[in-house]
């Protein structure tokens, strides 16, 4: 059995947060998650305000355990989504892409824990500050939008600066990955690519094959120029995105080429001009399974992992 802070803070049996990734993480794969015994995280980032209620009255009918919500900061009805939080009462709030400072105290006031996504030391200190309850250190292996350092690099250098516990995201896929973090100082993980092949994910099919289907180096991050990087499967899409970078394409243009395509990619299973954001380690996952299965298996190979460093003790 692995404990940590974060199970008492979350109120949750297992140190596991499913990634809130955008137009993939709905009530269904939320509600699994958190009832085998993880942290559900709906993904908001696509939503509309009116649809996120409904996500989440989905997710309370589906689920009694705690469950949380992704607010992407850089989304346009941000403001919207915010009030259908606090109306709604959830429990827990990650953020990304952004400082969600000027929110803190309004969710706090409802009894919301907040947990941002944080890149570097120097903005988990600041969040810290600012009055986070955990951070969430998100390594440059990650889908979707990310940073610039490792999460090797990235999760012992937080942990030594903030006093709040740490969870670690990037390039985690099985238990491995969980005990490393662990010995990194980390108190938590969170999971996004392994979650997207999960029964219960509504993603189309053909994302889910696109994932099982990727070895170590099909991911790309395009738009490191332009201030939006994001780790997404080489295709066309990211092919003429790299080269319109390369040709010093304006931001509108590629913000053009941009638009639509995560739908295109997770609701109409378009593989060659949507962008099929995932993680690096899109290359260990390998087989569909029900978030319980993926949970206990990851818990239990995280367990043995343990148990088998420590006799490497002498
Ligand atoms: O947010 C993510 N990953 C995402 S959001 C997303 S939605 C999207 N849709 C279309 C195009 C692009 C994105 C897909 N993936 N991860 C959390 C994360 N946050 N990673 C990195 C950061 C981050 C970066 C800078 C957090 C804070 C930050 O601070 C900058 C500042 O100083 O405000």
């Amino acid at each position: 059995m692995i404990k940590s802070r974060i199970c008492e803070l979350l109120n949750i049996e297992y140190p596991i947060l499913q990634g809130g990734m955008a137009w993939v993480s709905t009530a269904s794969l939320a509600a699994a998650v958190s009832n085998a015994g993880g942290l559900g995280i709906i993904g908001s980032a696509a939503m509309t305000a009116e649809i996120l209620r409904e996500e989440i009255k989905k997710t309370k009918s589906l689920t009694t355990r705690p469950f949380g919500v992704n607010l992407m900061l850089m989304s346009q009805q941000i403001k919207g989504l915010v009030d259908i939080v606090l109306e709604e009462g959830v429990p827990v709030v990650t953020t990304g892409a952004g400082n969600p400072g000027i929110y803190m105290e309004t969710f706090h006031k409802k009894g919301i824990k907040v947990i941002p996504v944080i890149p570097s030391v120097a903005f988990a200190k600041r969040l810290e500050r600012g009055g986070a309850d955990a951070l969430i250190a998100e390594g440059t292996e990650s889908g979707g939008h990310v940073g610039e350092l490792t999460t090797m690099a990235l999760v012992p250098q937080v942990v030594d600066a903030v006093k709040v516990p740490v969870i670690a995201a990037g390039g985690i896929g099985d238990g491995r990955g969980i005990a490393a973090a662990f010995a990194l100082g980390a108190e938590g993980v969170q999971i996004g690519t392994r979650f997207i092949v999960a029964n219960e994910c509504t993603v189309h099919e053909n994302y889910k094959e696109a994932v099982i289907k990727a070895g170590d180096r099909d991911t790309v991050v395009t738009g490191r120029k332009t201030g939006h990087p994001v780790r997404i499967i080489e295709n066309r899409l990211a092919k003429e995105f790299m080269r319109l970078e390369a040709e010093g394409a304006s931001m509108e243009e590629l913000e053009k080429l941009g638009a639509g395509k995560l739908r295109a990619a997770a609701v109409d299973g378009d593989m060659t001009y949507g962008s099929v954001m995932c993680g690096q380690i899109a290359g260990l996952v390998k087989k569909r399974q029900s978030s319980k299965e993926i949970i206990q298996e990851l818990m239990s190979e995280a367990e043995a992992v343990l148990e088998k460093l420590q006799k490497m003790v002498v």
